[in-house]
Protein backbone atom coordinates (compact mmCIF):
# COMPACT_ATOMS: atom_id res chain seq x y z
CA UNK A 1 0.00 0.00 0.00
CA UNK A 2 2.81 2.53 1.20
CA UNK A 3 4.79 1.44 -2.41
CA UNK A 4 1.91 2.78 -4.37
CA UNK A 5 1.40 6.09 -2.36
CA UNK A 6 1.16 9.15 -4.62
CA UNK A 7 3.41 12.27 -4.21
CA UNK A 8 1.08 14.15 -1.71
CA UNK A 9 1.02 11.21 0.97
CA UNK A 10 4.25 9.92 0.24
CA UNK A 11 5.83 13.37 2.22
CA UNK A 12 4.08 12.61 5.38
CA UNK A 13 4.42 8.61 5.18
CA UNK A 14 7.07 7.65 2.39
CA UNK A 15 9.86 5.20 4.16
CA UNK A 16 8.10 6.33 7.80
CA UNK A 17 7.24 3.76 10.77
CA UNK A 18 6.31 4.52 14.56
CA UNK A 19 9.22 4.49 16.08
CA UNK A 20 10.21 0.70 17.40
CA UNK A 21 10.15 1.69 20.93
CA UNK A 22 7.31 3.27 22.27
CA UNK A 23 5.39 4.06 18.88
CA UNK A 24 6.04 7.48 18.94
CA UNK A 25 4.49 8.78 15.68
CA UNK A 26 7.56 11.37 14.87
CA UNK A 27 10.91 9.96 14.95
CA UNK A 28 12.45 10.74 17.92
CA UNK A 29 15.34 13.39 18.14
CA UNK A 30 18.21 10.35 18.85
CA UNK A 31 20.54 13.13 20.29
CA UNK A 32 23.29 10.76 20.61
CA UNK A 33 27.23 9.71 18.87
CA UNK A 34 27.23 6.47 19.97
CA UNK A 35 25.20 3.19 20.99
CA UNK A 36 25.94 0.52 23.29
CA UNK A 37 27.45 -2.41 22.23
CA UNK A 38 27.18 -6.07 24.22
CA UNK A 39 30.34 -7.39 22.61
CA UNK A 40 32.49 -5.69 19.80
CA UNK A 41 29.74 -5.72 16.87
CA UNK A 42 27.43 -6.52 18.66
CA UNK A 43 24.34 -3.85 18.36
CA UNK A 44 21.13 -3.21 17.30
CA UNK A 45 22.04 -1.86 13.78
CA UNK A 46 23.85 1.31 15.08
CA UNK A 47 27.36 1.62 16.45
CA UNK A 48 28.59 5.46 15.50
CA UNK A 49 26.21 8.37 14.50
CA UNK A 50 28.82 9.62 11.43
CA UNK A 51 27.73 6.21 10.33
CA UNK A 52 24.11 5.97 11.02
CA UNK A 53 21.67 7.50 13.11
CA UNK A 54 17.96 6.46 13.72
CA UNK A 55 16.37 10.03 13.21
CA UNK A 56 18.72 10.68 9.75
CA UNK A 57 17.96 7.40 8.69
CA UNK A 58 14.16 8.15 9.29
CA UNK A 59 15.23 12.02 7.12
CA UNK A 60 16.89 9.34 4.28
CA UNK A 61 14.07 7.36 3.74
CA UNK A 62 11.51 9.87 3.30
CA UNK A 63 14.31 11.69 0.94
CA UNK A 64 14.02 8.38 -0.60
CA UNK A 65 10.52 7.90 -1.13
CA UNK A 66 9.72 11.87 -2.17
CA UNK A 67 12.93 11.70 -5.35
CA UNK A 68 11.39 8.39 -6.45
CA UNK A 69 14.77 6.62 -5.46
CA UNK A 70 16.04 3.76 -3.62
CA UNK A 71 18.86 5.14 -1.87
CA UNK A 72 18.94 8.52 0.38
CA UNK A 73 21.94 10.46 2.21
CA UNK A 74 21.53 13.41 4.23
CA UNK A 75 24.26 16.03 4.74
CA UNK A 76 25.26 19.14 6.42
CA UNK A 77 24.85 21.49 3.76
CA UNK A 78 23.67 21.12 -0.05
CA UNK A 79 27.37 22.11 -0.99
CA UNK A 80 28.21 19.41 1.45
CA UNK A 81 26.26 16.87 -0.52
CA UNK A 82 27.81 18.22 -4.12
CA UNK A 83 31.00 17.89 -2.52
CA UNK A 84 30.64 14.12 -1.85
CA UNK A 85 29.04 13.91 -5.50
CA UNK A 86 32.31 15.50 -6.96
CA UNK A 87 34.54 12.97 -4.78
CA UNK A 88 33.23 9.91 -7.38
CA UNK A 89 35.65 11.72 -9.69
CA UNK A 90 39.33 11.29 -10.50
CA UNK A 91 42.03 13.81 -11.43
CA UNK A 92 41.57 14.69 -15.12
CA UNK A 93 38.10 13.98 -15.22
CA UNK A 94 35.78 16.24 -16.75
CA UNK A 95 32.41 17.79 -16.13
CA UNK A 96 29.98 19.66 -17.88
CA UNK A 97 28.08 22.23 -15.76
CA UNK A 98 25.42 24.60 -16.20
CA UNK A 99 26.93 28.17 -16.67
CA UNK A 100 24.19 29.94 -15.00
CA UNK A 101 24.12 28.01 -11.33
CA UNK A 102 24.26 29.03 -7.13
CA UNK A 103 27.44 30.85 -6.82
CA UNK A 104 28.57 28.60 -4.22
CA UNK A 105 28.35 25.80 -6.65
CA UNK A 106 30.53 27.66 -9.01
CA UNK A 107 32.57 28.73 -6.13
CA UNK A 108 33.12 24.59 -5.16
CA UNK A 109 33.88 23.60 -9.11
CA UNK A 110 36.43 26.12 -9.49
CA UNK A 111 38.25 26.72 -6.52
CA UNK A 112 37.89 23.58 -4.67
CA UNK A 113 37.97 20.87 -7.42
CA UNK A 114 39.95 22.69 -9.85
CA UNK A 115 43.13 22.19 -8.14
CA UNK A 116 42.32 18.69 -7.53
CA UNK A 117 42.79 18.15 -11.00
CA UNK A 118 39.09 17.99 -12.27
CA UNK A 119 38.28 20.61 -15.24
CA UNK A 120 34.98 22.03 -15.47
CA UNK A 121 32.90 23.53 -18.37
CA UNK A 122 30.46 25.83 -17.96
CA UNK A 123 27.79 26.20 -21.34
CA UNK A 124 24.36 27.31 -21.91
CA UNK A 125 22.03 24.00 -21.28
CA UNK A 126 18.97 25.62 -22.78
CA UNK A 127 20.22 24.17 -25.69
CA UNK A 128 20.84 20.40 -25.76
CA UNK A 129 23.43 20.88 -28.26
CA UNK A 130 25.97 22.79 -26.02
CA UNK A 131 26.60 19.85 -23.70
CA UNK A 132 27.04 17.57 -26.61
CA UNK A 133 29.50 19.78 -27.72
CA UNK A 134 31.69 20.09 -24.65
CA UNK A 135 31.52 16.13 -24.21
CA UNK A 136 35.13 14.83 -24.60
CA UNK A 137 37.12 11.39 -23.80
CA UNK A 138 37.73 12.27 -20.39
CA UNK A 139 34.11 13.57 -19.54
CA UNK A 140 32.92 11.78 -16.48
CA UNK A 141 29.81 13.69 -15.20
CA UNK A 142 27.23 16.50 -16.03
CA UNK A 143 25.78 18.59 -14.03
CA UNK A 144 22.51 19.96 -14.54
CA UNK A 145 20.83 22.82 -12.16
CA UNK A 146 17.60 23.52 -13.62
CA UNK A 147 15.49 25.34 -13.35
CA UNK A 148 18.70 27.46 -12.92
CA UNK A 149 19.53 30.24 -10.37
CA UNK A 150 18.78 32.90 -10.55
CA UNK A 151 18.43 33.16 -14.26
CA UNK A 152 15.19 30.89 -14.24
CA UNK A 153 16.62 29.00 -17.31
CA UNK A 154 14.66 25.58 -17.86
CA UNK A 155 17.12 22.59 -18.70
CA UNK A 156 15.47 19.62 -20.99
CA UNK A 157 16.27 16.42 -18.34
CA UNK A 158 15.50 13.95 -19.98
CA UNK A 159 17.72 14.70 -23.91
CA UNK A 160 20.56 14.88 -21.33
CA UNK A 161 19.95 11.94 -19.91
CA UNK A 162 20.04 10.35 -23.75
CA UNK A 163 22.99 12.03 -24.43
CA UNK A 164 25.11 11.14 -20.98
CA UNK A 165 23.64 7.39 -21.50
CA UNK A 166 25.21 7.17 -24.84
CA UNK A 167 28.46 8.89 -23.79
CA UNK A 168 28.61 6.71 -20.36
CA UNK A 169 28.62 10.11 -18.66
CA UNK A 170 27.07 10.59 -15.21
CA UNK A 171 23.77 12.66 -14.80
CA UNK A 172 23.70 14.98 -11.42
CA UNK A 173 20.67 17.07 -11.21
CA UNK A 174 20.19 19.70 -8.46
CA UNK A 175 16.53 19.70 -8.03
CA UNK A 176 16.70 23.00 -5.57
CA UNK A 177 14.52 25.37 -7.31
CA UNK A 178 11.76 22.95 -8.35
CA UNK A 179 11.72 20.57 -5.51
CA UNK A 180 10.33 16.90 -6.12
CA UNK A 181 6.68 18.00 -5.98
CA UNK A 182 7.01 19.82 -9.12
CA UNK A 183 9.85 17.70 -11.02
CA UNK A 184 11.23 14.41 -10.19
CA UNK A 185 15.09 13.90 -12.15
CA UNK A 186 15.11 10.60 -11.49
CA UNK A 187 12.35 9.62 -13.33
CA UNK A 188 14.05 11.67 -16.12
CA UNK A 189 16.28 9.52 -16.23
CA UNK A 190 19.24 11.30 -14.18
CA UNK A 191 21.80 8.83 -11.81
CA UNK A 192 21.94 11.20 -9.02
CA UNK A 193 19.60 13.87 -8.05
CA UNK A 194 20.88 16.34 -5.59
CA UNK A 195 19.56 19.28 -3.09
CA UNK A 196 19.46 21.76 -0.87
CA UNK A 197 16.90 20.72 1.63
CA UNK A 198 17.45 23.69 3.73
CA UNK A 199 15.36 25.31 1.01
CA UNK A 200 11.89 23.94 -0.09
CA UNK A 201 12.36 20.59 1.47
CA UNK A 202 12.97 21.93 5.28
CA UNK A 203 10.92 24.61 4.36
CA UNK A 204 11.28 27.08 7.29
CA UNK A 205 14.17 28.35 7.17
CA UNK A 206 15.45 27.17 10.09
CA UNK A 207 18.26 24.56 9.35
CA UNK A 208 20.88 23.97 6.29
CA UNK A 209 21.10 20.22 5.33
CA UNK A 210 21.61 18.43 1.86
CA UNK A 211 20.71 15.35 0.28
CA UNK A 212 21.57 12.97 -2.47
CA UNK A 213 19.07 10.24 -4.03
CA UNK A 214 19.96 7.93 -6.64
CA UNK A 215 18.30 4.10 -8.02
CA UNK A 216 21.49 3.09 -8.57
CA UNK A 217 22.92 0.15 -5.97
CA UNK A 218 27.26 0.22 -6.88
CA UNK A 219 26.62 4.58 -6.51
CA UNK A 220 24.98 4.78 -3.69
CA UNK A 221 27.60 2.01 -2.33
CA UNK A 222 29.91 4.94 -2.94
CA UNK A 223 27.98 7.48 -1.98
CA UNK A 224 27.49 6.07 1.43
CA UNK A 225 31.00 5.21 1.81
CA UNK A 226 32.10 8.45 0.88
CA UNK A 227 29.17 10.14 3.49
CA UNK A 228 30.66 8.34 6.12
CA UNK A 229 34.76 8.49 5.32
CA UNK A 230 33.72 12.28 4.63
CA UNK A 231 31.82 12.43 7.85
CA UNK A 232 29.72 15.66 6.65
CA UNK A 233 26.85 14.83 7.96
CA UNK A 234 23.48 16.47 9.48
CA UNK A 235 22.80 15.99 12.99
CA UNK A 236 19.57 14.82 14.42
CA UNK A 237 18.00 18.19 15.18
CA UNK A 238 18.75 19.26 11.94
CA UNK A 239 17.45 15.74 10.43
CA UNK A 240 14.06 16.09 12.85
CA UNK A 241 13.22 19.53 11.38
CA UNK A 242 13.82 18.50 7.54
CA UNK A 243 11.96 15.62 7.88
CA UNK A 244 8.98 17.79 9.89
CA UNK A 245 9.06 20.29 7.12
CA UNK A 246 8.90 17.55 4.11
CA UNK A 247 5.09 16.50 6.12
CA UNK A 248 3.67 20.03 4.53
CA UNK A 249 5.79 20.24 1.35
CA UNK A 250 3.10 19.38 -1.07
CA UNK A 251 0.61 21.94 0.56
CA UNK A 252 3.28 25.12 0.94
CA UNK A 253 4.61 24.47 -3.11
CA UNK A 254 1.15 24.65 -3.73
CA UNK A 255 0.92 28.09 -2.43
CA UNK A 256 4.28 29.25 -3.62
CA UNK A 257 3.26 28.17 -7.13
CA UNK A 258 0.07 29.85 -6.94
CA UNK A 259 1.67 33.41 -4.89
CA UNK A 260 4.68 33.44 -7.42
CA UNK A 261 2.35 32.90 -10.75
CA UNK A 262 0.00 35.80 -9.81
CA UNK A 263 3.72 38.21 -8.85
CA UNK A 264 4.93 37.16 -12.04
CA UNK A 265 1.90 38.46 -14.09
CA UNK A 266 1.50 41.56 -12.40
CA UNK A 267 5.28 42.42 -12.76
CA UNK A 268 4.63 41.83 -16.66
CA UNK A 269 1.95 44.13 -17.10
CA UNK A 270 4.04 46.99 -14.67
CA UNK A 271 4.98 49.78 -16.31
CA UNK A 272 7.90 49.88 -15.00
CA UNK A 273 9.17 46.53 -15.48
CA UNK A 274 11.68 45.74 -17.97
CA UNK A 275 11.96 41.92 -17.99
CA UNK A 276 10.72 38.97 -15.76
CA UNK A 277 11.92 35.73 -16.06
CA UNK A 278 9.93 32.70 -14.91
CA UNK A 279 8.89 29.50 -16.89
CA UNK A 280 5.47 29.73 -16.94
CA UNK A 281 5.66 32.47 -19.23
CA UNK A 282 4.55 31.36 -22.88
CA UNK A 283 7.49 33.65 -23.86
CA UNK A 284 9.98 31.49 -21.74
CA UNK A 285 12.36 30.26 -24.23
CA UNK A 286 12.06 26.72 -22.47
CA UNK A 287 8.31 26.86 -21.74
CA UNK A 288 7.73 23.83 -23.63
CA UNK A 289 10.29 21.91 -21.98
CA UNK A 290 9.01 23.34 -18.49
CA UNK A 291 5.41 21.84 -19.11
CA UNK A 292 6.42 18.45 -19.77
CA UNK A 293 9.10 17.95 -16.89
CA UNK A 294 7.90 20.27 -14.68
CA UNK A 295 3.78 20.08 -12.93
CA UNK A 296 4.03 23.62 -11.82
CA UNK A 297 6.53 26.56 -12.34
CA UNK A 298 7.60 27.09 -8.77
CA UNK A 299 7.96 30.08 -6.02
CA UNK A 300 11.15 31.46 -7.91
CA UNK A 301 11.21 34.38 -10.34
CA UNK A 302 13.84 37.06 -11.09
CA UNK A 303 13.14 40.38 -12.42
CA UNK A 304 14.58 43.71 -13.83
CA UNK A 305 12.98 47.46 -13.94
CA UNK A 306 13.13 49.87 -16.69
CA UNK A 307 16.97 51.45 -16.92
CA UNK A 308 17.69 49.91 -13.31
CA UNK A 309 21.67 50.04 -12.45
CA UNK A 310 23.29 48.66 -9.12
CA UNK A 311 22.28 51.41 -6.98
CA UNK A 312 18.25 51.43 -8.07
CA UNK A 313 18.18 48.01 -7.59
CA UNK A 314 19.86 47.75 -4.01
CA UNK A 315 17.40 50.47 -3.74
CA UNK A 316 14.28 48.34 -4.03
CA UNK A 317 15.28 45.57 -2.45
CA UNK A 318 16.17 47.61 0.82
CA UNK A 319 12.50 49.30 0.56
CA UNK A 320 10.64 45.95 0.39
CA UNK A 321 8.70 45.82 4.07
CA UNK A 322 7.16 41.98 3.67
CA UNK A 323 10.02 40.48 1.70
CA UNK A 324 12.80 40.28 3.65
CA UNK A 325 16.15 41.09 2.10
CA UNK A 326 18.21 37.57 2.92
CA UNK A 327 20.20 34.96 1.27
CA UNK A 328 18.53 31.56 1.18
CA UNK A 329 15.04 30.81 -0.39
CA UNK A 330 11.97 27.90 -0.40
CA UNK A 331 10.93 29.00 3.18
CA UNK A 332 7.28 29.98 4.10
CA UNK A 333 8.27 33.43 4.49
CA UNK A 334 9.06 35.52 0.84
CA UNK A 335 12.58 36.93 0.63
CA UNK A 336 14.48 39.39 -1.98
CA UNK A 337 17.65 39.03 -2.98
CA UNK A 338 20.36 41.10 -5.59
CA UNK A 339 22.39 38.01 -6.85
CA UNK A 340 25.29 40.05 -7.88
CA UNK A 341 25.86 41.54 -4.60
CA UNK A 342 24.70 38.36 -2.52
CA UNK A 343 24.20 34.50 -3.93
CA UNK A 344 25.98 35.10 -6.81
CA UNK A 345 28.86 37.22 -5.66
CA UNK A 346 31.53 34.54 -6.01
CA UNK A 347 31.59 34.38 -10.14
CA UNK A 348 33.64 37.19 -11.74
CA UNK A 349 31.52 39.80 -12.84
CA UNK A 350 32.54 39.19 -16.42
CA UNK A 351 31.38 35.46 -16.13
CA UNK A 352 28.04 35.93 -14.38
CA UNK A 353 27.29 38.59 -16.72
CA UNK A 354 27.70 36.08 -19.78
CA UNK A 355 24.74 34.52 -18.60
CA UNK A 356 22.32 37.69 -17.77
CA UNK A 357 22.85 38.09 -13.66
CA UNK A 358 23.82 41.79 -14.21
CA UNK A 359 23.59 44.49 -11.64
CA UNK A 360 20.45 45.20 -12.22
CA UNK A 361 18.75 41.91 -11.55
CA UNK A 362 16.32 41.15 -8.18
CA UNK A 363 15.73 37.69 -7.36
CA UNK A 364 12.35 36.90 -5.46
CA UNK A 365 11.77 33.69 -3.14
CA UNK A 366 7.71 33.93 -3.15
CA UNK A 367 6.34 32.43 0.62
CA UNK A 368 3.18 31.51 1.30
CA UNK A 369 2.07 34.59 2.34
CA UNK A 370 -1.80 36.37 1.16
CA UNK A 371 -0.55 37.17 -2.22
CA UNK A 372 -2.14 40.46 -1.74
CA UNK A 373 0.13 41.91 0.99
CA UNK A 374 2.84 40.92 -1.43
CA UNK A 375 1.98 42.61 -4.33
CA UNK A 376 1.29 45.73 -2.10
CA UNK A 377 4.55 45.52 -0.83
CA UNK A 378 6.46 45.18 -4.35
CA UNK A 379 3.98 47.95 -5.77
CA UNK A 380 5.15 50.60 -2.87
CA UNK A 381 8.85 49.44 -3.24
CA UNK A 382 9.13 49.64 -7.51
CA UNK A 383 7.45 53.02 -6.84
O1 LIG B 1 23.29 26.45 1.20
P1 LIG B 1 23.41 24.98 0.98
O2 LIG B 1 22.39 24.16 1.70
O3 LIG B 1 24.81 24.46 1.13
O4 LIG B 1 23.00 24.74 -0.58
C1 LIG B 1 23.76 25.24 -1.63
C2 LIG B 1 22.89 25.40 -2.87
C3 LIG B 1 22.94 24.44 -3.86
N1 LIG B 1 22.17 24.51 -4.95
C4 LIG B 1 21.31 25.54 -5.15
C5 LIG B 1 20.48 25.59 -6.38
C6 LIG B 1 21.21 26.55 -4.19
O5 LIG B 1 20.34 27.54 -4.40
C7 LIG B 1 22.03 26.49 -3.02
C8 LIG B 1 21.99 27.56 -1.98
N2 LIG B 1 21.47 28.77 -2.45
C9 LIG B 1 21.34 29.92 -1.73
C10 LIG B 1 21.75 30.06 -0.47
C11 LIG B 1 20.69 31.03 -2.46
O6 LIG B 1 20.26 32.01 -1.84
O7 LIG B 1 20.60 30.94 -3.69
Amino acid sequence: MKDKMHFNSKTIHGGQEPDKAYGAVMPPIYQTSTYAQTTPGGHKGFEYSRTHNPTRQALERSLASIEAGEFAFAFGSGLAAMDAVLKLLKPGDEVVSTDDLYGGSYRLFTKIFEDFGIRFHFVNMSNVDNVEAAINKNTRMVWVETPTNPMMNVIDIKAVSVLCKSNDVLLAVDNTFASPYIQQPLNLGADIVMHSATKYLAGHSDVILGSLVTNDKSLAERLGFIQNASGAVPGPMDSFLTLRGIKTLHVRMQRHCENAAEIAHYLKTHPKIEKVYWPGFEDHPNHHIAKAQMSDFGGMLSFITKGANYESSIQIVEKLKLFTLAESLGGVESLAGHPASMTHASIPKEIREQSGVVDALIRLSVGIEDVRDLIADLDQAIG
